[in-house]
């Protein structure tokens, strides 16, 4: 009697989730990417026709059609990301790697989509932004029993409406999204939509952030706010593909965030519109143009603009330092503290010690200095006319007048028209007119002090005012 009690309630649960039982039959075969190269879009095969995206450095999940309804089968594993050349990092993610495919869909689509935990512990998977029924929202302990380790559940829902999503775990967060478990989603709208337009790029990325010390592989899952690798779809420039276009196509970025901070995207030489967000298109009303959008913590912001200027435009977070890779960040600031004569006495101490940051940190960009195992360099990344000195959350824009429509591959470095390069001044100079009073960072007539305790912050060697006229 129990015993078939039970039973009857467990039908009755499957019934109401609405999974038919001859669908989970048979799983979907699972996709896997081993490739960190950006895959060519995935031209729908079949189901509601739509113009799919790029995910840089990223691909899209295939589906089957089953009965009318989307299958897809994501495997949550570990994976190795190449999130530089040679720089390898031992992640989670899905079907092979960090962050998992892309998934596509258009509005009104029936879902369904099976989640096979390959990690050590138990996971679920959130289905950011959607509107769906509360047993499918993915929150372990709330909504869903955890899906144990070896398990594989089932979601089903439909996609209610257009936008730009995300998926990620609501189990262990701190640990499984340190690890790098996240994906996009993308719902495209069913024909015309009034909010909606019709765009020849699309362009997809996710900001993620990881702490992983010099010289090892695994981030540490610890840390709360102090991460040192930022990257765009776990890529650091110029690991990561450049966004293309041809002059005057209407571009959408889709740029999502789960780190822990916020992030103020920022494009070069165009204005944008924000055109979405996880909640949706943004209503006309409400769009205004600017040149930096900020994308906090667990949002999505769509931006669009026509490519209208030809050129290579730096695309980047707006914060300095997360356009860097990995660096020891408690060092003095050393800017305008004259070395002469002190190198050689602290390497008598210090046999490796190097004198850095004296004029800034730019010399570290053309800098090759010995580094610790699997680590990739701070500033890097070369262009045209030198060392770029980024190294993270930062990749190019680059229009091009004469490329094909679906056209995605780097099409090298900008040829600028003659006369349309910032050039060397040749005229009279300026130390003629106005010669330099003081040294950079040095207040005329401040007083020198030297304090005691703060034998890491060389200063005996500071400047007078006016003395110090480069090396
Ligand atoms: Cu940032």
């Amino acid at each position: 009697m129990q015993r078939r009690h039970f039973f009857a309630g467990a039908a009755t649960a499957v019934a109401a989730a609405s999974v038919n039982r001859a669908a989970l039959a048979a799983l979907p075969e699972p996709v896997s990417q081993a490739s960190a190269d950006t895959a060519a879009p995935l031209a729908p095969p079949n189901g509601r026709p739509y113009r799919p995206v790029i995910t840089l450095n990223g691909w899209t999940l295939p589906w089957r059609m089953h009965n009318g309804v989307k299958e897809f089968h994501l495997v949550a594993e570990p994976v190795v990301r190449e999130v530089a050349p040679g720089f390898f990092v031992n992640m989670w993610g899905y079907n092979g790697q960090s962050p998992g495919p892309t998934i596509e869909v258009v509005h009104g689509d029936r879902v369904r989509l099976f989640v096979t935990n390959r990690l050590p512990e138990h996971t679920t998977v959130h289905w950011h932004g959607q509107r769906l029924p509360n047993g499918m929202d993915g929150v372990g302990g709330l909504t869903q029993p955890h899906i144990a380790p070896g398990k594989t559940f089932v979601y089903e829902f439909e996609a209610r409406r257009p936008g730009t999503f995300m998926y990620h775990p609501h189990a262990d967060e701190m640990v499984q999204m340190a690890m790098g478990m996240m994906g996009l989603w993308i719902t495209h709208p069913r024909g015309a939509h009034p909010l909606i337009a019709e765009v020849q790029r699309d362009y997809a990325l996710l900001l993620a952030a990881y702490d992983v010390e010099p010289g090892s592989k695994t981030p540490r899952v610890a840390e709360m706010t102090d991460f040192n690798i930022w990257t765009f779809n776990s890529r650091v420039f110029p690991a990561i593909s450049p966004l293309v276009a041809r002059q005057n196509d209407r571009v959408r970025i889709r740029v999502g965030n789960l780190t822990m901070t916020n992030h103020p995207i920022h494009l070069h030489g165009h204005e944008f519109e924000v055109t979405g967000t996880d909640g949706g298109p943004t209503p006309r009303a409400a769009r205004w143009p600017e040149v930096t959008t900020d994308v906090a913590v667990g949002q999505m912001r769509q931006v669009e603009f026509i490519a209208d200027e030809p050129g290579d435009w730096a695309f980047h977070c707006h914060k300095s330092h997360h356009t860097m890779g990995a660096m020891g960040h408690d060092l003095p600031t050393l800017i305008g503290v004259d070395h002469r004569g002190l190198v050689e006495k602290i390497q008598q101490i210090v046999p490796d010690y190097m004198r850095m940051g004296e004029r800034g940190m730019a010399d570290m960009g053309g800098m090759e200095m010995p580094l610790p195992d699997n680590t990739f360099p701070m500033m890097t990344g070369a262009g045209p006319f030198g060392p770029l000195e980024m190294g993270g959350m930062f990749t190019t824009l680059k229009v091009r007048r004469d490329l094909g429509a679906n056209d995605h591959r780097d099409p090298g470095w900008y040829r600028h028209p003659a006369g349309t390069v910032a050039r060397e001044w040749t005229g009279a100079p300026l130390d003629a007119q106005a010669p330099r009073q003081t040294a950079p960072g040095t207040a005329p007539g401040a007083a020198q002090v030297h304090k005691p305790g703060h034998a890491g912050h060389a200063a005996p060697g500071a400047p007078s005012p006016g003395a110090h006229d480069g090396h």
